[in-house]
């Protein structure tokens, strides 16, 4: 068996929640991933028999029987992950009732998942309705994007069409757009579903007031989408009370998601 502490999963886990901490998006116990592994790979690592405890996740997710999931702790904060990944983490496979959680690894101090599994996994269902390669959901504070859910319109057309139009790249990286969800209380089956329910359209999710979600095949994409928009709405919140005198107009923006060849919502751009 090979040492858990050198898995490319864990180490990826490490490095994320670092570099997340690191730009200020997830301050204190804010922000949570869950990210689907291969259950070869991590049986290369640990015994795939042996389950430490269940804990119950108060829903149903029958699609994801026997995934296993790396998935940040609940209360932890991404900036001690990389340095005690073991109390910070847990791995956890989805019994066969499709409601527990059985624990293969981590958690070590005693606690459980993140309080925000709910959306996470119903997250996981709904791409990998429309994406079978989905595996990460992450979830995060990012400063600029949550500064301009107090001063622009919580509207997916209006929010999506001020993001494009701030950086030449924004329009080919996320092509849907982002969803956007009115403020919900967080930590329950209510905002996973309607989570959920955003994410068979798109794999970046506003929670107004709150933060974004991201979906991809791996961190890359994930990250990637969540630190463009970031990037974006920086430079709306910088520019924002001041004269615009230039723009990317929209038929620039149909421009460039032509010659990237990149599925857009044509609905988004006013043409
Ligand atoms: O886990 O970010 O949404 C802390 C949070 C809750
Ligand atoms: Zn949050």
């Amino acid at each position: 068996m090979k040492d858990i502490f050198t898995a490319p999963f864990v180490e990826e886990m490490k490095d994320i929640t670092a570099n997340m901490y690191r730009l200020g998006w997830d301050e204190r116990n804010g922000g949570n991933i869950s990210y689907m592994l291969d259950p070869q790979t991590v049986g290369e690592y640990l015994d795939l028999s042996h389950v430490i405890r269940t804990i119950p996740t108060g829903f149903e997710a029958k699609p994801l029987i026997g995934k296993i999931f790396i998935v940040t702790g609940t209360g932890k904060y991404f900036r001690n992950v990389e340095k005690d990944p073991e109390r910070n983490l847990g791995i956890i496979r989805i019994a066969e009732d499709g409601t527990t959680a059985e624990l293969l690894w981590g958690y070590s101090d005693g606690g459980k998942f993140t309080s925000e599994l709910p959306a996470h996994l119903m997250s996981h269902m709904a791409r990998l309705s429309v994406d079978p390669q989905n595996r990460v959901v992450m979830h995060c504070h990012p400063t600029y994007t949550l500064a301009m859910n107090f001063v622009h319109p919580l509207e997916e057309k209006a929010f999506t069409h001020t993001l494009w139009e701030m950086c030449t790249e924004c329009i080919v990286v996320f092509p849907d757009g982002v969803g956007v969800l009115p403020w919900m209380l967080c930590g329950n089956n209510t905002i996973g579903e309607a989570t959920a329910e955003k994410m068979k359209e798109f794999r970046l999710v506003v929670w107004g007031m709150h933060g974004l979600y991201g979906a991809g095949r791996d961190m890359d994409e994930a990250f990637g989408l969540v630190e463009t928009v970031e990037k974006a709405a920086q430079i709306y919140m910088l520019t924002c009370n001041r004269p615009r005198l230039n723009t990317i107009r929209d038929e620039q923006m149909q421009e460039l998601a032509e010659a990237f060849g990149v599925q857009y919502r044509k609905d988004f751009l006013n043409l």
